[in-house]
């Protein structure tokens, strides 16, 4: 078993909808779920706002099972290869893969995987809303609380939680627990 951070993000179509799918793909083996942030578009590339979230899963999947789900989720919202850090109906990628057998975070660095997420620690669209799910949150044994706070402010205050609803409570009634 493998537990693995996922950030979802998306910003064109219907960018809400699209989360709301993987969050439902991945039904039971989701153990937290971060609310819906909107995001602005890191990269340089003129954009629309994005809409950010994390799912933490716990499966028995590899890593590579899981990245082919990405894609698969990813192409099944329309997705066709474009613009380098431009728009998107939707991007699955993986962050962190824990092994839970071991305990110890999973290294990859290999042509189609890298891990962990080789810009992740430098993203505010990935740490705000990882921390949002996983308050105790590591990465590389530095807590992600820390690395928030090495970021540029500006960036961390253009992520902003849309209300108080996880990615998974939208619309619907109790909780998986
Ligand atoms: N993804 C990118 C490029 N820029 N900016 C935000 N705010 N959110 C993203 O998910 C994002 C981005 C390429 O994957
Ligand atoms: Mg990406
Ligand atoms: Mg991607």
């Amino acid at each position: 078993m493998i537990r693995a951070v996922l950030s979802i993000g998306a910003n064109l179509g219907q960018a809400r909808q699209r989360l709301a799918e993987v969050f439902e793909y991945f039904g039971s083996e989701t153990v937290a779920a971060s609310r819906i942030f909107t995001t602005a578009p890191w990269g340089g590339v003129e954009q629309g706002d994005f809409l950010n979230a994390i799912l933490i899963v716990e499966t028995s999947r590899t890593p590579m099972q899981l990245l082919e789900a990405g894609w698969e989720l990813e192409n099944a919202a329309g997705r066709t290869r474009e613009v380098k850090w431009g728009p998107r109906t939707l991007d699955v990628d993986i962050v962190q893969v824990i092994d839970l057998d071991s305990g110890r975070e999973v290294i990859a660095d290999d042509e189609t995987l890298t891990l962990p997420h080789p810009w992740a620690a430098q993203r505010a669209f990935v740490l705000v809303p990882w921390l949002d799910a996983d308050p105790d949150a590591t990465l590389k044994g530095v807590r992600v609380r820390d690395l928030v706070g090495k970021l540029d402010p500006g960036e961390v205050a253009e992520v902003r939680a849309e209300g108080t609803a996880s990615i998974g409570s939208t619309g619907s009634s109790g909780s998986a627990g």
